[in-house]
């Protein structure tokens, strides 16, 4: 297995992601403005195969309409020379001061109708460019204080605009779903659809909820104490895993968008091995970007940012190569079997039968005996997870 990324990795980088100068909160720049040609022709070189971005990251919010095509055109010949893709589009509804209370939530209805204009805009870019999934990070729809927003309101603006969204693409014949991206505070005190289930239970609300998935950020599940691996299996047991945003976080604080893996690596571990083998036949469940959306940190000059941008892609593809071999292990199998997880997958009833047949089966109950020890039985499940620390390290 190689680690030289190759388009067929489907690795994608957002614009706004190797482009971050290193200002927070408390510190200004600490990088000069990074060019989008050179940001394409960089990703290029370094195996990547598309790149993604929000409007604003490709043109001033006040661009005039020259400015603006001025850069798109020059996206477009930088796409043109390298191969690139561009194969999801997102807007920024959080920037720009006017919607310092949310765009399809803010209280100010104009801001609400100004925001659904831009997203109708950029959906517009989207296709032009052949992107297949529109991203909605919504990072300024929620509230610091309780009193301040009618939650059951904002949940049905929220709708609202979705709604008008799916008319749209459909209307407009365009070959592009949604994806919402779940985050559970910050830069609001708390944001609305916080979480995968948050956002899943949402769109079964929609009008058209074939068009909506989820777009789940490793850092945003674990900054709300969630395991990342387990809500992207539910996505997917669902059906709504439409993209993924892949990143490093070290527990319950701030976003840290750091490289893949440099988080809980274990839990990265997991991700990589549920999306590569977890199908029944052990093949990949996702084939979507594998989509980075972490910032290189602002300690790091230009040299850096395109380290660290390699530093994703190689985890991505050292996990991969860990995850094969674990699967491939004879020891792995029979741990697997041993602890009996093959066997969550048979029904727990036999064919045909119903709770009748159930009560009428002295062996489930009857002659079960369920003593307070089970009769000695363990699962063995600290020898199998050792196994796969042994295999993350490279031990076998
Ligand atoms: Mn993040």
């Amino acid at each position: 297995m190689s680690l030289t990324p190759t388009r067929a990795d489907k690795f994608s980088f957002g614009l706004w992601t190797i482009g971050y100068n290193g200002s927070d909160p408390f510190g200004g720049p600490t990088r000069s403005h990074l060019d989008v040609v050179e940001a394409v022709t960089r990703l290029s070189e370094l195996g990547a195969y598309g790149l993604t971005f929000h409007d604003d990251d490709l043109f001033d919010f006040d661009s005039t309409d020259a400015q603006r095509q001025t850069q798109i055109d020059r996206l477009k010949g930088a796409l043109a020379d390298t191969g690139l893709i561009v194969p999801m589009v997102t807007t920024n509804l959080f920037s720009a001061p006017v919607f310092k209370d949310g765009g399809f939530t803010s209280n100010d209805r104009q801001v609400r109708r100004f925001a659904l204009r831009k997203v109708l805009r950029n959906i517009d870019l989207a296709a032009e460019l052949g992107a297949k999934t529109f991203v909605m990070w919504g990072g300024r729809e929620g509230a610091e204080y309780d009193a301040a927003k009618d939650i059951r309101s904002a949940l049905e603006r929220y709708r609202e605009a979705v709604n008008l969204l799916g008319d749209y693409v459909t209307d407009k014949g365009y070959d592009i779903r949604f994806a919402i991206e779940p985050k559970p505070n910050e830069p609001r005190g708390d944001i609305l659809l916080p979480t995968v289930g948050h956002a899943m239970a949402f769109i079964q609300t929609l009008e058209r909820p074939e068009l909506v998935g989820v777009n789940p950020e490793v850092g945003h599940e674990q900054m709300a104490g969630l395991n990342f691996a387990a809500g992207i299996a539910q996505a997917l047991y669902q059906g709504k895993l439409y993209h993924i945003d892949l990143n490093g976080q070290r527990g319950i604080k701030y976003d840290q968008d750091l490289v893949f893996g440099h988080g809980d690596l274990y839990n990265a571990f997991a991700l990589v091995d549920l999306l590569e083998n977890g199908s029944p036949e052990g093949g990949p469940v996702y084939d979507g970007p594998r989509h980075f959306d972490y910032k290189p940190s602002r300690t790091e000059d230009i040299t850096g940012v395109w380290d660290s941008a390699a530093a994703n892609m190689r985890t991505y593809l050292l996990l991969k190569e860990r995850a094969a071999a674990f699967r491939a292990d004879p020891e792995v199998q029979q741990a697997l079997a041993a602890s009996r997880v093959p066997e969550l997958a048979q029904p727990t009833l036999n064919p045909g039968e119903t709770y009748t047949e159930l009560l009428a089966d002295r062996s489930a109950y009857e002659d079960f005996d369920p003593t307070p020890y089970f009769d000695g039985k363990g699962f063995g499940f600290v020898r199998l997870n050792q196994l796969a620390l042994e295999h993350l390290t490279g031990a076998r």
